[in-house]
């Protein structure tokens, strides 16, 4: 299988084969063959009598020690990684609450409140007073009110029940998997699946889906938050490849997830004094910083910061010997980077006390004293550059532009160029007349697993012929970025003729000059609620609920707990929705036909595990035109 069809990546893991370096792809190989079991979901290890594990053929015992059998063991481990992503989306979003609350109390000077508007649209929307109060005071409230989702109340969370459609909520309350906390949504999945309570599969899915819809909760917190303290995002063109590395200039990675670390050292690599200490270096292109993975994506949209590359191929960054500082907050950062940076001058320097890694240099980041932590985490990269070696740079002249930044207010502020009193009208109108044959949100990873961005290439190539608007998050959309899919020249090139006139409509209203992008960049993992609210009001407008709406999801390539998360919110949402990658429940043939077949009776929406990108894109196809026949729409 080849590794990437991303010559840059191709380039850089050349670079480490050269030198004897071993990359993501090594590791994999060594792996080799993996796990029967695991890969199935058929061991356990629970307690200290295991570990038990169950073949996937029939032969051997049907049960663990305790009596636990297959549909036990597979729908309690979906669980816990539907737990462990809630718990990472989670304390995201809490770091976040936090910040709001001493950003309100003047205790965090560096993060004022920079949209006031997204401040008052979200308390208004979970009920907190606005009318003639002043900001602090208002960011408090809605901070406290955050914070209170985390434990557990008598009522739904806000951030969840205040944003979806009242056809969901019903649904919710039905099923009983309506969230009251997120941490103590979190801790039942744990105590649910430990040794010896719930082992009714269908009952523990359930309580997977409720805990998901606390992830839900928290990423939409995560994002209300962040525009908040950093601002909205707006459409705006950068580049996106190894290719945004600068030979003269001090190369600094932000990679992680909150954009509490990343974008504050943005904002600081500006500073006039922060680039003459660089070009004193040597460094005559100043202070060049780039992203990876989900906090890219967050500085990409704000800061137009260019996006070097993401997820599976986070290595290839430093395999360019022109890093001098890898800088990560947590999540999805492979501890792999300590070694690889060591290889070469470039500096790992974590920052969060929950995320260390051996070797590397910890920088604390404290709210209170957040610009001041980001100069020493530029400081420290400057002496790094210092010790670069000239002759092992090797960047890979590859890169693509990328537009980024289409929150859901940006969206809906360029379709109201179009129509001023009703902006959602011509998307509406649209999709009825069946010039957009329906919507796919691309969301996740990339994976070893597959050949990377194969898939999302593929299906987003016959998607778009076929008329589908396309929207992108995550790791997703720095896929779509590298490979030039968010741009108006793929519109051109790849979109069917009835979105493609969509596109060009809204754009020329909007002022471009040319068409909308192929595939619109709603921002990071968290961002995959802009997405929801786009279909939440959709459906809101249509009355329908979402459920019944011409819109699917994917993840063509994923790889964390955090996906899972996501995946099966989307599920409960009413979503179809895609996996590449045969995620480990084949094992339990219960959990296999309820998460691809069942769900759909309780929820409208359900898993479609299809590896292969072609046929994925068809199927997606045939659920738009299904749903499009039941909204009574052509097909
Ligand atoms: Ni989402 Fe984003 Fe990327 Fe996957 Fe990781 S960075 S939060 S989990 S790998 S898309
Ligand atoms: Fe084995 Fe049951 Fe213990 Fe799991 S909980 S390790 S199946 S005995």
């Amino acid at each position: 299988m080849e590794k990437s069809i991303d010559n840059a990546t191709l380039s850089a893991v050349e670079n480490a084969e050269i030198s004897g370096i071993q990359t993501v792809w090594d590791r994999y190989a060594a792996q080799l063959p993996q796990c029967g079991f695991g890969e199935t979901g058929l061991c356990c290890r629970h307690c200290m009598q295991g570990p038990c594990r169950i073949s996937p053929f029939g032969d051997g015992p049907k049960a663990g020690v305790c009596g636990a059998n297959a549909d036990v063991m597979v729908s309690r481990g979906i669980s816990r990684a539907v737990a462990a992503g809630t718990a990472s989306h989670g304390g995201h979003a809490k770091h976040m609450a936090h910040t709001l609350l001493k950003s309100a109390m003047g205790e965090a000077p560096d993060y004022p409140i920079r949209d006031e508007a997204k401040l008052k649209a979200v308390a208004n929307r979970i009920g907190v007073n606005t009318n003639k109060r002043d900001m602090k005071a208002i960011a408090m409230d809605v901070a406290t009110k955050a914070l209170e989702d985390f434990s557990e109340k008598d009522s739904p969370l806000v951030c969840a029940a205040t944003t979806v459609t009242k056809g969901r909520v019903d649904t919710f309350l039905k099923f009983g998997v309506v969230p009251t906390g997120i941490d103590s949504a979190i801790a039942e999945s744990m105590h649910r699946t430990t040794y010896g309570v719930d082992s009714d599969p269908v009952n523990i899915l359930l309580g997977a889906i409720r805990c998901a819809l606390a992830d839900y909760a928290a990423c939409h917190m995560a994002t209300d938050i962040a525009d908040i303290l950093f601002g909205t995002p707006t459409p705006v063109a950068t580049r996106a490849n190894l290719g945004v590395l600068k030979k003269n200039a001090v190369n600094i990675a932000l990679h992680g997830h909150n954009p509490l670390l990343s974008d504050i050292v943005a904002q600081v690599a500006d500073e006039k004094g922060m680039n003459d200490k660089a070009k004193a270096a040597g460094a005559s292109d100043g202070i060049n910083v780039v992203g990876v993975c989900c906090t890219g994506n967050e500085i990409m949209m704000r800061h137009k910061i260019p996006m070097a590359t993401s997820s599976v191929s986070q290595e290839t960054v430093i395999l360019t010997g022109a890093l001098d500082a890898m800088v990560v907050d947590y999540q999805c950062i492979m501890p792999s980077l300590s070694g690889i940076g060591e290889c070469y001058h470039t500096q790992l320097i974590t920052t969060m006390p929950i995320a260390k890694i051996p070797k590397a240099v910890h920088i604390e980041f404290h709210e209170a004293t957040a610009k001041e932590s980001a100069r020493k985490i530029i400081e420290t990269a400057i002496e790094a550059f210092k010790k670069r070696d000239p002759n092992r740079v090797n960047i890979p002249d590859v890169s693509s532009t990328a537009f980024a930044g289409f929150s859901t207010e940006a969206i809906m502020g360029a379709l109201s160029f179009v129509n001023k009193e009703d902006p959602l009208k011509p998307l509406i109108d649209n999709i009825v007349a069946g010039n957009i044959y329906g919507v796919c949100l691309f969301a996740g990873c990339n994976t070893v697993k597959v050949t990377q961005d194969a898939n999302y290439s593929a299906m987003v190539k016959e998607l778009a012929k076929n008329n589908v608007l396309i929207l992108a998050t995550g790791c997703a959309s720095g896929a779509f970025a590298r490979h030039g899919f968010m741009t108006p020249e793929a519109t051109q090139k790849y979109a069917g003729p009835g979105l493609k006139a969509l596109l060009n409509a809204v754009g020329q209203a909007a002022g471009l000059g040319g068409p909308l992008p192929l595939v619109l960049h709603m921002g990071s993992c968290v961002d995959n609620t802009r997405a929801a609210d786009v279909a939440v009001a959709v459906a809101n407008k249509l009355g329908v609920d979402l459920h019944m709406l011409p819109v699917v999801a994917s993840a063509p390539e994923p790889v964390t707990e955090k996906a899972v998360a996501i995946g099966t919110w989307a599920v409960a949402a009413g979503l179809p929705t895609h996996l590449g990658v045969v995620p480990p429940v084949l094992g339990s043939k219960v959990v296999t036909e309820v998460l691809t077949s069942a769900a759909r009776d309780f929820f409208g929406g359900y898993f479609i595990v299809e590896p292969d990108p072609m046929k994925a894109a068809e199927k997606l196809i045939a659920v738009i035109s299904e749903r499009r026949k039941g909204l009574g729409l052509s097909a």
